[in-house]
């Protein structure tokens, strides 16, 4: 009996023995796989963080060669605008000065710069009516000796004109379609940085579209008030007759 419990044992040994000899093969062979997986994924992440460092690389180059590139165009665009505007100083001042020569001409030697009993400024001749006529009437009349009612442009040409009138001449200027909408006869609008309507004191400035005498209001402008001051615009009823002043180009502008 004892054999058989010695052998029993033996047996059961044996068996352990090679249940745990499996056992350890087994663990063996799971963290075989388990460490080449491990550098599977460690190769592979390490690829794609190569990749990624690689494309924020690029993508700093980029954005550096970019910016400097932006940079450059900018400072190559202020450059030029600074060069255009000295050109067009340049000009403006020939400009002017070819202006003066023409007048000093024109004054000098009666070169026809502009038709008989026209006044030459500027580049422009200017016609100064002797007759009254309503608004209507002086701007057809201007457009039948070839030009149009004045429209001023600037300060000089204002100036000009006022120094040429004592008494109140239609202008170019009107708000008849729309109230307070002024436009040239040229069909611009007035320009509103190149405007001199009258400033009084007491508020009272114009255009003031007064209705008092005349409901329709007043919807022409002149230059000069019919009080006597000449140097500013006023709005009238376009009806009333005046002098007026008419515009054309000079035969050299
Ligand atoms: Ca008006
Ligand atoms: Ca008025």
């Amino acid at each position: 009996m004892d054999l058989v419990y010695v052998n029993s044992d033996f047996v059961c040994s044996a068996t352990a023995s090679s249940d745990k000899s499996s056992h350890d093969k087994g663990q063996k062979t799971f963290n075989k796989d388990h460490h080449r997986w491990t550098k599977v994924l460690l190769i592979a992440l390490t690829v794609c963080l190569l990749f990624a460092l690689g494309a924020v690389c690029t993508l700093a180059v980029f954005m550096a060669r970019t910016e400097t590139h932006f940079n450059v165009s900018v400072s190559d665009q202020e450059h030029n605008a600074t060069d255009y505007k000295e050109q067009l100083d340049v000009l403006h001042i020939q400009h002017q000065e070819m202006l003066q020569k023409l007048n000093r001409l024109n004054e000098s030697s009666g070169c026809a710069l502009c038709a008989v009993h026209w006044t030459h400024s500027g580049g422009k001749c200017y016609y100064f009516s002797t007759v009254k006529m309503n608004w209507t009437q002086s701007r057809d009349h201007c457009v039948t000796k070839g030009g149009h009612l004045v429209i001023i442009t600037s300060k000089a040409e204002q100036d000009f004109l006022a120094s040429k009138i004592s008494v109140t001449h239609w202008i170019g200027l009107n708000d008849m379609h729309t109230e307070g909408r002024w436009v040239w006869v040229d069909n611009q609008p007035l320009n509103k940085s190149v405007e001199f309507w009258m400033k009084r004191v007491n508020g009272n400035n114009e255009p003031d579209n007064w209705t008092k005498n005349h409901p329709g209001g007043e919807d022409c402008a002149c230059l000069g008030h019919s009080l006597g001051a000449t140097e500013f615009w006023n709005d009238d009823l376009c009806t009333a007759t005046k002098r007026f002043v008419c515009e054309a180009a000079a035969a050299i502008n």
